[in-house]
């Protein structure tokens, strides 16, 4: 088939899943059309076959006190669709792709477009729901031709938010386990802490992801005797904050920043034990990736965290902000080195069992079908 796909281009979970899934389904033999307003950050290697990229481009004119990004969109994707003969839009993160793949549909009347929407988190949790944009979200579920959320407690808040007509289909993320695999420490990363335990977390330093707990969790650690160094990989807004604990608890000099990262699956094998605190988090791309390098989650139960990591298995989950549990587990993983093996290695294999590339891809291949024959778009 021949799919655009539109998401947020940044390192951000939502952008990456679109990635790799468009990644994924080239490999398969599909076209796919990135329509972004820059090249997505995991595709900015090399190119690679099967994969096209068309910029938006929103002129900014001084008239606008904001630049209307939505309705540049729309004008691209449509463009795309009759230059390429496309059979489906794919759209991740409700606003505003769903919105402009909705408008580029009419503009292409009497052609009709199929679009799958992909719910991501927090264009349902915080965002969309919030009444500057309730109703719209509302108006592109209802307009969508199917409505998928990347976990059950997504796809439940969603439903029971909005009460769409139709049912959300979940279908969990994945991640690639070729790409992310274990691998002894490398002598090149942290020299300088060679023979300390790694606690790593990556994320966008966004306030949902608690980074303030990061640090406490693991200064409580260094404080219980553990060895250690904190490295954050990432970049955002709540990064100042994290340095700010870190410079209260006395940890400053143990905290590693790595910045925004080309390639995690790079870093995160190093790491002993991957913390991933956040409140309301849907699903929890990062500890997936972590898992599948065998590095155990210590992270709190919520959201949809406990469909990824399963507690006293593959990880350890606490109530949301109890930092002192969470350090007490990472004390406890990293002075039981069966333990830490046994939970690295369950993590793989769930990860795999559960979240793998041809299960997950082929459940949004059987949907593009599915709603490709309803359509039967009449211009290809
Ligand atoms: O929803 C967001 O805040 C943005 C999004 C992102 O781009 O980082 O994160 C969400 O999507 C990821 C991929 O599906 C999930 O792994 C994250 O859990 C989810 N973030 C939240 O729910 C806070």
């Amino acid at each position: 088939m021949k799919i655009a796909i539109s998401c947020v281009p940044s390192a951000g979970g939502s952008g990456v899943l679109a990635t790799e899934l468009g990644r994924m389904l080239a490999r398969r033999g599909h076209e796919i059309h990135f329509v972004t307003s820059t090249i997505p950050h995991r595709l900015r290697s090399e190119p690679e076959p099967g994969i096209f990229f068309h910029e938006v481009r929103a002129l900014h004119y001084p008239v606008f006190e904001h630049t209307p990004f939505m309705l540049a969109l729309s004008a691209k994707l449509a463009e795309v669709w009759k230059n390429h003969k496309l059979d489906l839009f794919h759209v991740h993160y409700a606003i505003p792709h769903a919105a402009a793949a909705i408008l580029a549909r009419e503009m292409l009347a009497p052609c009709k477009a199929p679009i799958i929407t992909t719910l991501h988190g927090t264009d349902i949790t915080l965002v969309g729901q919030d009444a500057s944009y309730k109703s719209m979200v509302r108006f592109c579920l209802e307009r969508s031709d199917a409505v998928t959320a990347v976990s059950d407690w997504l796809k439940n808040v969603t439903e029971s938010i909005f009460e769409p007509t139709k049912p959300v289909h979940r279908i969990h993320n994945f991640a690639d386990h070729e790409l992310f695999r274990p691998h002894p420490r490398d002598p090149k990363f942290l020299p300088g802490d060679q023979g300390r335990k790694i606690f790593l977390h990556v994320s966008n330093f966004r306030p949902v992801k608690r980074v303030q707990d990061v640090v406490r969790i693991f200064a409580r650690a260094l404080a219980q005797g553990v060895d250690g160094v904190l490295v954050l990989a990432g970049e955002g807004p709540d990064l100042g904050i994290a340095l700010e604990e870190a410079d209260r608890a006395g940890v400053r000099d143990r905290v590693r920043l790595l910045g925004i990262v080309e390639d995690v699956s790079r870093v995160i094998p190093n790491a002993d034990v991957f913390l991933f605190p956040s409140d309301g988090e849907s699903f929890g791309l990062a500890p997936l990736e972590a898992m599948l390098c065998e590095v155990p989650v210590v992270g709190a139960l919520a959201g949809g965290l406990p469909e990824v990591v399963e507690h006293g298995v593959t990880g350890f989950l606490h109530a949301v902000g109890d930092v002192e549990a969470m350090a007490a587990s990472c004390v406890r993983l990293l002075t039981d080195p069966d333990m830490l093996e046994r939970f690295g290695k369950a993590g793989r294999q769930r990860s795999i069992r559960l979240f793998s590339v041809d299960s997950i891809v082929g459940q949004y291949e059987d949907l593009y079908r599915e709603h490709a024959r309803k359509r039967g778009c009449c211009c290809n």
